[in-house]
């Protein structure tokens, strides 16, 4: 038997700290195109996820609070899509649990950001950051979720996810879960380090001068472009021939997907220039993409007894949604509900 899942996106961003130019680009920006195009937006902070390190509890709730303000600076629309913080909906805990019956811990060890966040120490990490891909194929599949707008970097979770829900549908004889496509689109799914083109930029890296952070005023953007790693080559005509020069590649990609061209066409304009006329621009195009989103975040934070009612009757409508999910889950898996 085959079952059709209505089309539903859902996303999520951890408050594990200020928000960066490549969370924006990478899934921030496109979340409010989805809107209104079909299918159901569901968008979530998830706090749950950004204890698998060590939160201070006083920045944990002003981060979960500026993250919320935003998916709204970029147009997330509360009365129209879904928006709530992930440890209000007990859903999402609760399936994680069954899927960590589901899951194998070899799948968890094989993860890439476990074993970069875990680093050399990785017995002395938390359980939940080791079963971190488990919580969020459930945060995705407690809704049927078909689609989720992700960065690069989380490819490989969005992949087990798939293994997760295939694995229950197989071992339980149903088509219960769908299996979700990720929707990994545009010129900056990866965004850089400013200081090293081979690591993405990480609200959580401890240097602030590898990221610029949503809540960077102009002078700190220019500021960071300016001290920006690069080469001291000219910038060539094409991508082709940045191939092999990772810095250079990375602030092109960010103008291009600032400006909403691809990297060609701005190289089109830039060949021959070095970075000294390269990086101002890029500055100046950075700070018009970025000072109205940081002006409305302000605005927002200006009112957090505001931000707490709009996920308060986020988490309501999400639990709606995925508690007759999860009671059907508990169902099929053998569960007795005598209420
Ligand atoms: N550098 C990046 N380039 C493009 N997309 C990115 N994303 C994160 N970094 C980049 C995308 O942002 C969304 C939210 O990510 P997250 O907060 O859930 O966690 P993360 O992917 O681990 O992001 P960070 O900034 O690196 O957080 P920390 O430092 O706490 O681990 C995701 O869609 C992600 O792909």
């Amino acid at each position: 038997m085959t079952t059709s899942f209505a089309p539903r996106i859902f996303s999520g961003i951890q408050p594990s700290g200020g928000l960066t130019l490549g969370n924006y680009l990478g899934a921030l920006k496109r979340f409010a195109d989805y809107q209104g195009q079909g299918a159901e937006t569901i968008y979530c902070v998830v706090d749950l996820h950004a204890i698998t390190v060590w939160q201070d509890p006083e920045k944990l709730r002003h981060n979960t609070r500026e993250v919320a303000a935003a998916f709204m600076a970029a147009g997330v629309d509360p009365s129209v899509s879904v928006l709530f913080n992930q440890s209000q909906v007990s859903q999402h805990a609760e399936l994680a649990w069954l899927f960590n019956c589901v899951a194998r811990i070899g799948w968890m060890y094989r993860m890439t950001q476990f074993k970069d966040k875990a680093g050399k120490n990785s017995e002395n990490s938390s359980l939940g950051l080791l079963a971190y891909p488990s919580l969020m194929a459930a945060d995705i599949l407690a809704y049927h979720a078909t689609a989720v707008p992700v960065g690069e970097d989380q490819k490989q979770h969005l992949e087990l996810t798939r293994d997760i829900a295939a694995k229950f549908n197989h071992d339980y004889g149903v088509n219960f879960f769908p299996i979700t496509e990720p929707l990994i689109e545009g010129t900056a799914t990866r965004v850089m380090s400013l200081r090293d083109g081979s690591r993405k930029m990480s609200k959580s890296d401890p240097s602030d001068a590898s990221r610029i952070n949503l809540t960077d005023d102009a002078d700190a953007i220019a500021q960071k472009i300016r001290k920006a790693r690069t080469d001291a080559d000219p910038l060539p005509g094409s991508m082709e021939g940045l191939k092999d020069r990772p810095e250079a590649r990375n602030l092109v990609n960010i103008y291009a997907a600032l400006t909403g061209e691809t990297g060609d066409q701005v190289l089109a304009r830039f060949e021959g220039q070095g970075f000294g006329a390269f990086k101002p621009a890029l500055a100046d195009v950075a700070v018009t993409a970025l000072a109205p989103i940081t002006r409305r975040m302000t605005e927002f934070m200006a009112d957090p007894a505001e931000i707490d009612r709009i996920l308060g009757r986020g988490s309501e409508k999400a639990a709606a949604i995925s508690a007759p999910i999860i009671e059907r889950t508990k169902e099929i898996m053998g569960m007795i509900r005598s209420r």
